[in-house]
């Protein structure tokens, strides 16, 4: 900033510092006598003295002005001075900024040619990292597929996962059962082989037995041919392969009995239905080979051996102790039942039976 030159304002003006010395061209016109020249003198007094006011006035102004403007001059000039302190101490700041600037601008140059070769590599970075983005991108577009395809292919294999999971519980419960079962079996297995194993020894000794027993069927057989194809002695029936006498008196049962051993013989011994029914259609009441006089009640055949199947006669036997030996009774229409017990002192018809 420049300080204002005040002087220079004033210099334009002409100089006013002694007015009175402006006047002394108008007083030599005085010095030319003529009436044009009194009335122009008049005129000119006139003049001359409205110019005299005027110029009092205007000095006056003038005075007044410059007193005025000495003092603007002076604050002025106060002003210039401030301003010119002002202006150093500006001056001294402008330099001190300037240098300051120089520095600022220096290192900003500075600052800007790194940052222009930082910017530059960063510019390469950026370039650089977008390639690599992009192949990231490219890479990461290609694993979302594939990562697309390895979830679809994960969740199949998740299902076909849990399916197996379930088959291969459900397998490892049939094989439990199937082992239980298994155990079970073999178990079993193992007690039937032992039972096969005594079964195959009894049907060993049954295969034994069975072959005694046909080689004595066979000689049974044989012996029973030759019994059924024997024929009795004279007076004697023939029935199966017994031949049977009936006796022509009657005795006691005790007498009876001893009669038919002294005939190789001994009462009848009945072991069939159709042996009941040939005794009977004999049509003799006799004796016949059962008594009850050792245990009463307890009915046995003269063998010994114990009465299992009966035909007695309806209400029979009845005797109790009194009666304690057994006749084929025949009054009745039944043709098998026939059966009564008698007192064994009793006198009786008697059939003997030999056997063979
Ligand atoms: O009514 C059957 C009964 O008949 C006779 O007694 C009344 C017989 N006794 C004699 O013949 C001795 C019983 O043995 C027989 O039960
Ligand atoms: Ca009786």
């Amino acid at each position: 900033m420049m300080p204002m030159d005040i002087d220079d304002t004033q210099s334009n003006k002409p100089r006013t510092e002694n007015p009175v010395g402006d006047t002394v061209s108008e007083v030599q016109c005085w010095k030319r006598p003529s009436g044009v020249a009194v009335i122009c003198l008049g005129l000119l007094c006139g003049l001359l003295l409205a110019g005299i006011i005027g110029l009092f006035v205007y000095s006056r102004d003038q005075q007044a002005r410059y007193s005025i403007l000495g003092n603007e001059k002076d604050q002025f000039q106060s002003e210039e001075d401030h301003l010119q302190t002002h202006f150093s101490t500006l001056s001294k700041d402008r330099d001190l900024l300037h240098t300051k600037c120089k520095t600022l601008k220096d290192e900003l140059q500075t600052n800007y040619d790194n940052l222009t070769k930082e910017r530059d590599q960063l510019q390469k970075s950026y370039d650089k990292l977008n390639e690599e983005r992009d192949q990231l991108q490219t890479s990461y577009n290609t694993l979302t597929k594939r990562r697309d395809q390895l979830q679809t292919s994960y969740n199949t294999l998740a299902k076909e996962k849990d399916e197996l999971q379930t088959s291969y519980n459900t397998l490892a419960k049939e094989k439990d059962h199937l082992q239980t079962s298994y155990n079970t079996v073999t178990d079993e297995r193992d007690q039937l082989q032992t039972i096969y194993n005594s079964l195959t020894k009894i049907k060993n000794q049954l295969q034994t037995s069975y072959n005694n027993l046909t080689k004595e069927r066979d000689l049974l057989q044989t012996s029973y041919n030759n019994l059924i194809n024997q024929k009795c002695p004279k007076n004697w029936k023939k029935f199966g392969c017994s031949c049977y006498y009936i006796s022509s008196v009657k005795n006691t049962w005790n007498a009876g009995r001893q009669d038919c051993l002294n005939r190789r013989a001994d009462l009848v011994i009945i072991n069939s239905r159709e042996e009941q029914a040939f005794i009977k259609a004999l049509g003799h009441r006799s004796w016949i080979g059962l008594t009850d006089r050792d245990v009463d009640g307890t009915w046995r055949w003269v063998d010994g051996t114990p009465m299992t199947t009966s035909y007695w006669i309806n209400g029979e036997p009845n005797g109790g102790k009194k009666e304690n030996c057994g006749e084929n009774k025949i009054s009745n229409d039944d043709p098998v039942m026939a059966w009564n017990d008698q007192p064994c002192d009793h006198e009786n018809y008697f059939i003997c039976e030999r056997f063979g």
